[in-house]
């Protein structure tokens, strides 16, 4: 698996033309609950590195792990371990429609990548 860091320092001073609705586009928080991943769907900017911030809030769900997929046959996985937030740093290489996943792929989320 391949992780690429780039620098957060460079997002500072830059406007970007696609910002993101989110307050602060860099970082995405997901809950789990016993209704599943909150929210269900999510969008995101492709080539754009970001930090998903799972947290799993019951016992209830067989999603004490959560896969991202991250396009072709790139995951990436995480424990998670309850009530404890877990940034997982991803970046989508292209558009496209992925998601995030217990580990049997039941219990699942979208990212819809622009
Ligand atoms: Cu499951």
């Amino acid at each position: 698996m391949k992780i690429v860091l780039l620098c957060a320092l460079a997002l500072a001073g830059t406007a970007s033309a696609d910002t993101a609705k989110a307050k602060d586009p860099s970082r995405i928080e997901i809950v789990v609950t016993k209704r599943g991943f909150e929210p269900e769907t999510i969008s995101v900017a492709a080539n754009k590195p970001l930090i998903l911030v799972f947290t799993r809030k019951t016992e209830a769900t067989c999603a004490k792990r959560v896969v991202v997929k991250l396009g072709g046959d790139k995951k990436v996985e995480a424990v998670l371990p309850l009530d404890k937030a877990v940034e997982v740093p991803v970046t989508f290489a292209k558009g496209g429609t992925l998601t995030y996943a217990c580990t049997m792929d039941m219990i699942k989320g979208t990212i819809q990548v622009q």
